[in-house]
């Protein structure tokens, strides 16, 4: 076996790192310190959180609802207390405070340092890591849990560098924060991000210009105001609630009706879907029919539901119908739906106008704003709400040299390899959470950072209790789950849809799902059985490598 620096026997300076301090990374960090593991976490923010310390955009808020959106532990969650169903980023920063004087976490977390690069030494038997602190360490586990919208995505826009006014990528917004107030600005892109800055701008901004290419089917977000006395008659039921969680496909706590769209009578599915829709939140995407996601007719009721909802609140006739086209550009879902408070009532507003790019293409970002084939928008600010290199960006940005010296991006080059969707052959002691082929994008992540994360620190002390200081991915495990993952993706409607989920929003980037679309269970059943099947489609030792 090939090593790329084998020389190095010295005894590594800690067991495991773990990289970002976001939920999965805390939850590691907790959990493997409780297994008596020397355990440090990397963290290239200032504070914790993860995409809550990043993302602080004028309306950032999560688009899951609490208590689902939080730790399972009691201990955090007896004495805390959310003053909305669906936080803002600010709540969910005091929230990680809490988590932390909690779990004691800070003293083992080395804030602004980014793993810059990571290189196997087979003699060893583990990784060393430099970081942009210029710190060199030894582990011999690493544990990658940058989250899955760790690298921004900032299109090649024609002139960009020519802009003379102030310009952010959403997930790189000062934190001291910008007045909107009386200040022409631009939004490129109507994802979850843009959908959030234009709610907010629409409010202050003496004009917002969006500029939208495909329309997102953002739903009604049902926000509301949570009381100290009912969120203590609800802690009851917590212990049940966060069971339940992880008892769903989704990670909430959505039943969903078990049926398809189309068993059901016309009057009984405008009830259900009405219902779904008073529930607000993803309850319409994740809580209903039992083939949304799979059969083109199903999901076309939902569709034209939604399509009837959101063009009952536009004055203007054209608008109406670039938001919420009469035939669908794909189908529901499929894309990740946002969240909505006033989205669809702002355009309304006689400051704001909707730009559409594909009957005025961009033609350039010119000194002072951005032109289009159909004129010009003078800018004071210019928001890139134009998403990310998602779910495998973040990891392939870290220089990681396996066993045979190889980078993981370029064993991803030509499509994602994973294991459960948690290593990769060739890169030993290597495990990465919320990654790719995992259900990440498809679960809730609090839930996904404990189910998943249960089973990896299980796997690290398996390993740990027993002496064994190596495990590797095999190549055939790797073909057997990128098949797998591949099958199931295609039997659903997400390939039709050029989505992040897909990998489809980056130029260049393979076209292939990018979650397992399975389900958490049937992801968890097949973890446990690769557990208890004795670590099947790994080597554990060296041994079968
Ligand atoms: O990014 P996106 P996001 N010219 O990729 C457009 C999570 N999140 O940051 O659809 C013009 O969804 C692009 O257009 P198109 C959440 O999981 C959660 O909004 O490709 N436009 C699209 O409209 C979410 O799904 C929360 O045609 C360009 C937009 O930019 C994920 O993060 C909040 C363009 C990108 O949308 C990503 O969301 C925020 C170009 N060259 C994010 N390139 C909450 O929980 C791209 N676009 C609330």
């Amino acid at each position: 076996m090939a090593g790329t620096s084998a020389t190095h026997r010295a005894p590594p300076d800690y067991d495991v790192v773990v990289v970002g301090a976001g939920f999965a990374g805390l939850y590691q960090l907790r959990r493997l310190r409780e297994e008596g593991l020397s355990v440090i976490a990397l963290e290239a923010g200032s504070g914790m959180g993860g995409i809550w310390h990043w993302n602080c955009y004028p309306g950032a808020r999560v688009d899951s609802h609490v208590p689902l959106y939080e730790y399972s532990d009691e201990a955090v969650w007896r004495d805390w207390y959310w003053e909305e169903r669906f936080p803002d980023w600010r709540a969910l920063r005091r929230y990680f405070e809490h988590v932390d004087s909690r779990w004691d976490l800070r003293r083992d977390i080395r804030f602004d340092t980014r793993l810059c690069g990571a290189e196997w030494e087979e003699a060893g038997r583990t990784w060393r890591l430099t970081t942009n602190a210029g710190d060199s360490l030894r582990a011999r586990f690493l544990v990658l849990c940058t989250g899955f919208a760790a690298k921004a995505y900032v299109p090649e826009l024609p002139g960009l560098g020519d802009f003379k006014r102030a310009w952010y990528h959403t997930a790189h917004w000062p934190h001291e924060g910008i007045d909107l107030t009386g200040l022409r600005v631009g939004v490129i892109g109507t994802g979850a991000s843009g959908v959030q800055v234009v709610q907010e701008a629409a409010k202050v901004a003496a004009a917002v210009a969006v500029f939208q290419r495909t329309p997102i089917m953002a739903l009604a977000m049902q926000q509301r105001a949570l009381t100290r006395t009912g969120q203590d008659a609800a802690k009851a039921r917590y212990p049940e609630i966060f069971r339940r969680r992880t008892e769903t496909n989704s990670g909430f706590d959505y039943p969903g009706s078990g049926e398809s769209a189309l068993a059901v009578s016309e009057a009984e599915r405008q009830a259900t879907y009405e219902r779904l829709w008073r529930d607000g939140g993803f309850s319409f995407w994740a809580g209903g029919y039992s083939d949304l996601l799979i059969d083109e007719q199903s999901n076309r009721t939902a569709y034209d539901f939604w399509r009837d909802k959101v063009r009952a609140r536009i004055h203007d006739p054209v608008t109406a119908e670039a938001l919420a086209p009469m035939e669908p550009p794909h189908p529901f879902g499929v894309k990740r739906p946002s969240l909505e408070q006033t989205y669809y009532d702002v355009f309304n507003q006689d400051n704001v106008t909707l730009v559409e790019l594909t009957r005025a293409p961009l033609e350039r970002i010119t000194p002072t704003g951005v032109r289009t084939s159909g004129g010009g928008h003078h800018l004071d600010l210019l928001v890139l709400a134009t998403g990310f290199d998602a779910v495998t960006g973040g990891l392939t940005g870290i220089d990681i040299r396996g066993s045979r010296g190889t980078s993981l991006g370029e064993h991803w080059h030509r499509g994602v390899r994973t294991h459960l969707g948690l290593a990769s052959h060739g890169f030993p002691n290597l495990v990465y959470l919320y990654g790719p082929q995992s259900p990440s994008g498809f679960c809730n992540g609090p839930t996904c950072a404990e189910v998943q994360g249960d089973w990896v620190v299980e796997l690290i002390s398996h390993l740990a209790q027993r002496g064994m200081t190596r495990i590797e991915a095999t190549a055939e495990a790797e073909q057997g789950w990128r098949d797998k993952v591949h099958g199931i993706a295609s039997m659903t409607l997400f390939p039709r849809a050029d989505s992040w989920y897909m990998g489809a929003n980056i130029p260049g980037k393979p076209r292939e799902m990018l979650n397992w679309p399975g389900g958490l269970q049937q992801y968890m059943a097949e973890c446990r059985l690769v557990a208890e099947g004795g670590y099947r489609g790994f080597a554990l030792d060296g041994k079968g490598v």
